[in-house]
């Protein structure tokens, strides 16, 4: 039986902690389905489709790996997926907290689906979509925590070099 774990996020932009977390999973998943949340509470910097594209373009060729968007609640989306895991990436132990009652919630919303969590690399610890923003925003180098690409895109939306 092929087994299919969604990666949801909000991935604005992707970041070498991500991709870490994709690679990895698809160590252990015959595939993977990066799930772009979109209408969260959050304001993207990147639109659905630049988004969708930086991942796109992180893994060429892999068909083990697909990028997709849902509304509404993820565990709806992963069963009408066929995917029985949700996987998420842990950072510091404040991740925990959010990360436990996310888990939570979403097994009490559909017990068949179970949440899967892989540590982050040590490399990539100190790695969120945040900071970088952040960073990049005021004219920072984030080479180390994004591929060139989307380190070329983020200086494309804050007009730096
Ligand atoms: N190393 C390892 N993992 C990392 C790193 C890193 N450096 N950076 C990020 N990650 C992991 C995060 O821990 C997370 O697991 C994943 O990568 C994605 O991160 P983000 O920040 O892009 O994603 P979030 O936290 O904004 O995603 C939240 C969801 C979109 C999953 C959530 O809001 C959701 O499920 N929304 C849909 C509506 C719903 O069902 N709500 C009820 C949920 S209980």
């Amino acid at each position: 039986m092929r087994r299919t774990a969604i990666y949801p996020g909000s991935f604005d932009p992707l970041t070498y902690g991500h991709i870490s977390i994709i690679e990895r999973g698809l160590k252990i998943f015959d595939e993977v389905v990066v799930g772009i949340a979109i209408n969260i509470r959050k304001t993207p910097l990147f639109s659905t489709e630049e988004r969708i594209a930086l991942i796109e373009q992180s893994f060429p060729g892999e068909d083990r790996l697909k990028v997709e968007t849902f509304e509404g609640l993820l565990v709806d989306y992963a069963s009408r997926r066929g995917c029985e895991v949700i996987l998420r990436g842990l950072r510091a132990v404040s991740d925990f907290e959010y990360e436990l009652q996310m888990a939570n919630m979403n097994r009490k919303l559909n017990a068949s689906i179970e949440t899967v969590f892989l540590m982050t690399e040590e490399s990539h610890f100190y790695v969120s979509s945040g900071l970088v923003k952040e960073v990049a925003r005021f004219g920072g180098s984030v080479h180390e925590q994004v591929p060139p690409h989307v380190h070329e895109a983020l200086k494309a939306k804050f007009n730096t070099d």
